[in-house]
Order: structure tokens, then sequence, then C-alpha cells
């Protein structure tokens, strides 16, 4: 007996909409008609395809239409879902939309909170009541994901320093990991790597203790014991340390100014001062290269080179930040340009000790190499070699109301008020979803508050704790119940989309988050298609949940997206960007309605590059419509038989299948364009003519599919790739001069009897375009093609 056939399976995913209630949008189309596309061809080409989408549809802009118009969040969501559904149904996209699924759906959250209760489990959630970045405006807590360039990454509103209570998450335990793990992913575009290493930011270096003394002048001065420890990456140039920076809000410092040690600093008032004035300004700031440095000495105060034992003066400026590191640099002017910048300005003395990465100036190691110094003056000094991350821990609770709820009550003492000597406790699986419940008022409070707070009928819950110490519900009158509080605030928008792509695997199962032999069968997500904007937030989330899903064995892959293929934007007109303001907005539902969904579709992935932007053009939308009409009369055309012989469908059908699996859809249409212009002169027989209209199904569904079924009575799904035979295919390509501005600037080759539209746009993509007319900002007069010859660019 022979094993059963399994087809191989792809799964291909978009990053799934956020379903404002302006609808869809022309880069949504880009993105979710490439995916289809690839979708389809996939399925032609033999394989399962799980091609799922749905709504990630918690999060602020949701509430603030609430606010705004006095609707229910859960009326606008659902009302905006049936809109972008049956966009994308005109659009043709070919979801499975039976595993359709929607974050804010309690069937869907309760896994979220689920998930939340693992992390707390492991010790990877806690409550915490550190400073966090606040929006004023926004009136929540951020991230510092949330946050750019000091500013609220939603409203632009500059965030503050905020003590309220959070619930954090553990994501630096994976910093390591983030980092690492990249290199299992060679499909992932390269720069997306760079971007996420650049945001886990790990660098590694030595924490050294550097003595502090104090000059002996009769003061009363703490003792003499204090020692105060750097991060550097460079501990090799130790020996050119010539100062000391400690940050402005470095605990050390504020303990040497208090009341106590009122002598420590001989200028404590100037200090006071400095500290005082750099209070606000944004780290950002602080710390940019070539911005003038300030500063103060801490007259009085010496700290001991452990290298040399030299004594070097020691200083607070904000070009050290307090949160990085140990807070406290050494500074080594001769190597460092921000050090330089600063002891230019204060008249230090800078000392080369590192020249052609050998060692000098440095006593018994001169003549090490750099890589051999560092460990072995960090030995020397009795420091240790130390790894530093940028990466923050996920501030991870919103003081808002359209948020997943967490699975946390609290008990409470003889007031009826949180006890603060118990533990925050788990709901028990039961209990889940923890339902977020109608309000009247979505209003965000400025006490640090969530709107929930001031719901009795949520927060107040009686029951007991179990076994495991996980609450349970119990009747108010049960003489077993205790009165707990709920936790009031809510996830971050960023919860559901953090491990969604699992649950489309088994988007109905009632008892778990998904079976073993669900994810078995899908495993990773095969290809990920989206916005450039996700490459840092969305990315970094992801991948930490889906590494600790494979740490508590529901998942036995490391990374969740093997492949990653990322959009250009679709600009208006003339390279702007597109916007309401300039009125310049192509809206999809117009395009459908005037010219068609094929051309909409084929219109949006023939304008460039799948990863460029690329600029609106009425003219090519009706130069697609043409092509899709001219198709049809084709079928006038066919004669009756069915041998394949025509060399340039065999060309068609292996182009377009290489393009595809590559996400060159501009290069596959001109391929169609030129297979059209073939047959249209030398004609066709009836095989050829489907196995035509088979490679055009990916991106012309309807006007494929009608053709099918009239003339041949079968639909796309019964229909397979056809496959070129090798031998049938001719050289048919031809090469280009490319002349700009009247000089000969190279060549580009062509598949033959190219469109001057096609020529075109390689043209446009040519290095030398770039350089000969883009850079220069020249204006193209004509652009001349000479079929299967010269391209002329006069200027
Ligand atoms: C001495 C030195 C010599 C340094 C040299 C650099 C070059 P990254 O790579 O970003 O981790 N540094 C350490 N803590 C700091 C803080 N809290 N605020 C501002 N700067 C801080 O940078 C690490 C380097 O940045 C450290 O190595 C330190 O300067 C500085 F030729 O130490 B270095």
């Amino acid at each position: 007996m022979s094993e059963p056939q399994t087809k191989p399976k792809a799964y291909v995913l978009d990053m799934f909409p956020y379903p404002s209630g302006e609808g869809l949008h022309m880069g949504h189309v880009k993105v979710y008609t490439a995916s289809d596309i690839y979708a389809r061809f996939k399925r032609l080409s033999g394989y399962d395809v799980l091609h799922p989408t749905g709504w990630d549809a918690f999060g602020l802009p949701a509430e603030q239409y609430a606010i705004k118009n006095k609707i229910n969040p859960r009326i606008s969501t659902d009302k905006n879902t049936s809109h972008f559904r049956e966009q994308m149904k005109a659009l043709g996209l070919s979801y499975d939309w039976d595993r359709e699924l929607d974050t804010t759906n309690p069937k869907f959250y309760k896994w979220t909170q689920w998930i939340f209760k693992q992390l707390y489990k492991k010790g990877l959630a806690y409550e915490s009541y550190e400073p966090i970045n606040w929006c004023p405006h926004d009136k929540t807590g951020l991230s510092n994901e949330d946050v750019e360039d000091g500013k609220c990454e939603r409203c632009g509103t500059p965030v503050e320093k905020r003590a309220i209570r959070q619930w954090v998450l553990k994501i630096t335990d994976y910093a390591d990991r983030l980092v690492d793990d990249l290199d299992a992913l060679p499909e992932w575009p390269e720069w997306l790597k760079e971007l996420q290493r650049n945001w886990v930011g790990r660098s590694e270096g030595a924490e050294i203790n550097f003595k502090i003394v104090f000059e002996d002048d009769g003061r009363a001065v703490p003792e003499d014991d204090t020692v105060l420890s750097v991060f550097t990456t460079r501990p090799d140039t130790l020996f050119g340390a010539t100062y000391m920076v400690i940050a402005p809000e470095h605990n050390w410092l504020a303990e040497m100014l208090n009341d106590e040690h009122i002598n420590a600093i001989k200028n404590r008032k100037e200090v006071l001062a400095y500290i005082n004035e750099t209070k606000n300004k944004p780290e950002v700031e602080r710390s940019a290269l070539g911005r003038e440095k300030t500063g103060i000495k801490l007259e009085g105060v010496w700290a001991i080179n452990p290298a040399n034992n030299e004594k070097i003066p020691v200083y607070t400026a904000d070009y050290v930040l307090a949160n990085y590191g140990t807070g406290a640099i050494m500074a080594v002017p001769a190597h460092d340009e921000r050090d330089a910048e600063f002891a230019t300005k204060y008249n230090l003395p800078q000392k080369i000790v590192v020249e052609n990465n050998i060692l000098i100036n440095s006593d018994r190691f001169n003549g090490l190499t750099s890589d051999e110094a560092k460990v072995k003056i960090t030995e020397f000094v009795g420091g240790k070699l130390v790894k530093k991350y940028k990466l923050r821990e996920w501030v991870f609770a919103r003081q808002r109301y359209w948020g997943e709820p967490f699975p946390i009550v609290y008990a409470t003492d003889e007031t009826g008020k949180r006890d603060p000597a118990q533990p925050p406790y788990l709901v028990a699986d039961n209990e889940l979803p923890v339902l977020l419940p109608p309000v009247e008022s979505y209003e965000p409070t400025d006490t640090g508050e969530s709107p929930l707070a001031n719901i009795p009928e949520f927060t107040d819950v009686w029951g007991y704790l179990n076994e495991h110490k996980e609450f349970v519900s119990l009747d108010k009158n049960n003489p077993q119940a205790k009165l707990f509080k709920r936790e009031t605030n809510t996830m971050p928008q960023w919860a559901g989309s953090s491990w969604y792509w699992l649950r489309f695997v088994d988007p109905h199962n009632t008892e778990e988050i998904f079976s073993e032999a669900a994810i078995k069968k899908w495993n990773q997500v095969d290809t990920y298609v989206g916005g450039a904007e996700h490459a840092t937030r969305h990315l970094i989330y992801a991948r930490f949940w889906h590494k600790f899903l494979y740490d508590i064995g529901l998942v036995d892959f490391i990374e969740p997206f093997k492949r990653i293929e990322s959009v250009g934007l679709v600009l208006g007109g003339g390279g702007v960007k597109m916007s309401k303001r300039l009125g310049n907005v192509i809206n999809p539902d117009d395009v459908i309605a005037h010219y068609g969904a094929d051309v909409a579709r084929m219109y949006v992935m023939f304008m460039g590059p799948f990863g460029q932007a690329s600029s609106w053009d009425e003219k090519s939308l009706i130069g697609i419509r043409r092509f899709l009409d001219r198709v049809e009369k084709l079928s006038q055309k066919v004669i009756e038989g069915n041998t394949v012989d025509s060399p340039i469908l065999h060309q068609t059908i292996k182009k377009i299948g290489e393009d595809i699996e590559e996400f060159k859809f501009n290069t596959a249409i001109s391929q169609l364009m030129i297979a059209l212009n073939h047959f249209e002169k030398e004609g066709l027989n009836r095989e050829e003519y489907k196995q035509f209209l088979i490679t055009l199904s990916p991106f012309a569904p309807f006007t494929a599919e009608k053709l099918l079924v009239d003339d041949y009575s079968t639909a796309i799904t019964n229909s397979t790739w056809p496959t070129y035979d090798p031998s049938k295919l001719v050289s048919n390509t031809v090469t280009f001069a490319l002349q700009i501005g009247g000089k000969l600037r190279g060549t580009f080759q062509m598949p033959i009897d190219s469109t001057d539209e096609a020529v075109r746009q390689v043209a446009e993509g040519l290095e030398q375009y770039k350089k000969y007319v883009l850079d220069e900002k020249k204006e193209v007069k004509k652009f001349i093609v000479v079929k299967n010859k010269i391209v002329n660019i006069v200027l």
C-alpha cells in the first residue's frame, strides 16, 4: 500500500489590517493583491494554501472615534470590518473566509489573555512602578517603541516621564535571541534584519570600577571608599581616559547633593542648577553627535583611573544618559567623538592610546591589538565583560478602554481596597475570557486610571482562590465568596497581532489555543507580506511572543515568518504622498466601479517593482483596461488544436512562474503583454489560449474565470499551472542601447518585442537613469523607444 499523497503546504499571510472608518486605501490594495496573486499561483501549482485574513481592531483610533461620535467601539468596529470585507471581496481576494478572525472578539482574546497568563507564570510579566513614557494628550502610558524622537508616535505630543502603576513584559530576556536568530532567516531582506538588530542595540563591552576621592581641604566629606562603575565598549582605551562623566540623574550624584552631603561637591549650587536645566531635554537631543555639549565639573571630586592610578576630574553632563549602561562613562576624547567635542569645549587633555588597532601609551599593554587588550585590560583592573542592550522592557498596559482586559484580580483588605500585602492573582482558565464590559463613557482620565476603574460591575468580583492560587468566581452570597478587584488597565494594541498567525491554523478551536495537528500541518508562515512601518514594533513583539510560545512547547519552530516581502508606497500623481489635505487620495471603490477589479489589481502590480514607491497615473489604468479587453477579443482568433508549440507561450509560463515566486509582478505583467501582442499577430490554438488564461488568472481572476467558464466550461479552481518545455524556449531577448541626453550610457536586456511601456519601466529603474536624470534633477523632455533597439531620453 502506498502512503497517502499529501500536497506541499504554503502559508501566505498579509499583515492583517486595522479596520479604520476610511475603508481600504491603495496601499492595502497593493499588499493584498500581491499576496493574493502569490496564493493563487501556489494553489494552481499544486500547493495546499493557507491564506487567511482578519482584523487587528483594538487600539486608540477606534476609541477616539467612539468618544467623538458617542458610539460604542464594538458597533463602529463591526461596521468597519463589514465595509473592509466587502471591499476585499470586490477585489477578488481569495482569502479563506471561514478562518476570518477579529482580535476584539472574546473568542479570540480569550487566548491573548491565556498567553498573558503563561507569561506571568514564567515571571515574564510583572507590575512595575518605574517611571515610564506618558502621553499627556492620549492620557496613557507608552512603550519605548511608541515613542519617536521624544514624541508620542500617534499624536506627536512630547512624552513625559511619569511614575504610574504598569504591567511590563520582560522582552529583554529575549534580546540575544532576537538578534542571533536573525541568522536563521535568509529570506528576510538585509535592511530589515539590520533594523531589528539596531532596535535591540546589543553592545559588548566592560564594566569597570573607578574609585572616587574627595579633595582633602578640611571639608567634611563622605568616606573615600566610593566606587562608580562605567560601561565602555572600548576598555582597550582605558589609558586614554582623561576624565569621567556622570549622568545628571545618576543616583549617586543625587545622594552627593542631598542635605546630608552638603559639602561633598564644592560647587553644589551650580551643579544643582545645571541638573535642573537638563531635566526636560529629550534624550535624542541630548546624545546627538554634533550638538553643542554642556556640562559642569564637580569641584573637589576626583576619580582614579584604575589602569594607571591617575587622578582625573569628574563632570556631570547631559550627553550621558542615566538609563543606559551604568549611567556613567570614562571619557576618552582621543577616540570618541562626543568626548572629543566636550573635551575641546572644556579644554580637557586628549591622549592617543591606539594607533592602527595597536595599543600605544598603555604601559605593559603596548603592542597588543585592541581585541586582545579589551580582555586583558578588563581583567587587569578587575572589571567584567558585559553586554548591554538599547531594548527596554515592554510597557504592556494602557490606561484606556478599547483593549483586552487582563486576566488578573487583586485580593482586598477589610477596607474593600486592594490589599497591598498580597500579590496579583491570575484568573482561572475556565473564567476566561475576562470580558470587556460595555461602558457609558470611554474618556480616559488624568489620574492614570482606565475608564474601567469607574465601573463597579466590572471591578468588583466575588470568589475564592483555588489550589493553584487562581481566582474562581462565586455567587456574592456564597459564604466562601470574598471580594476581589479586577485589574482595570487594558493591553496595548500590539497584543493580538503578536500571535494571531498561530490562531489561523485552527481558528474555531474552543478547547485549546490551536491543536497540535493543525500547527504541525501549517507550521511557519512561509511568506509574510506587509508594510515597512512594521519593521520594528510588530515584528519585534511577534518574534518575542513566538519564541516564548516555543519555550513553553506550543510551537516547534523558532521564528514565525520564514520570508518577508515589504511593500513600497503608492503615491499620488507626481510622486507626492496621497493625503486628504492635498485631495489626491484615490479611492479603490472608485477604481473598481469605473474600470473593474481586475484593472485595479493589475494596475497596482504594474506600477513598478513591488518593494518600491510608485506614483499614480490614470493613463496606465486605461492601458490595463485595454489590455484586458484585447485578451477577451483574442478568443475570436483561437483556432482548433491542442498541441502547445508556441515558444512565446513556453517562455511566458516560465517567466511568470519565476517572477511571481520572486514578487516581480510588474515584469510578469510585461510578459503577459508581450505574449498578447504576439498572439494577436500570429494567432493561437484552443489549448494555448487556455494556458495563457491560466497564467493570467492570478492577476485578473474575474476576466480569466469568465473566459475559462464560457469557452472551456472549467473554473480556475479546477485548473493547474501549465508546465513549459525547456526545449521549446527560444532565446528571445534583445539588447537595448541606452542614450541619455545624447550620450550612450550603457545597454540593457529586454524580452523581444517588449512594449514601449515595459521598456520605459525597466529603463527608469536602471542605475544610469538614477545617476544622470534623477540625481542631477534633469527634466525628461522626450522618451523615445526604438523597438528592440534603442532608448533615447531627451533632456
Ligand atoms: C569609552 C570609549 C572610548 C567609548 C571610545 C567609545 C569609544 P554603544 O555602542 O552605543 O553601546 N556610553 C556608555 N554609557 C553611556 C551613557 N549612559 N550615555 C552616553 N554614552 C554612554 O556605546 C557605548 C559607548 O558609549 C561606551 O564606550 C561609552 O563610551 C558611551 F573610543 O567608553 B565608550
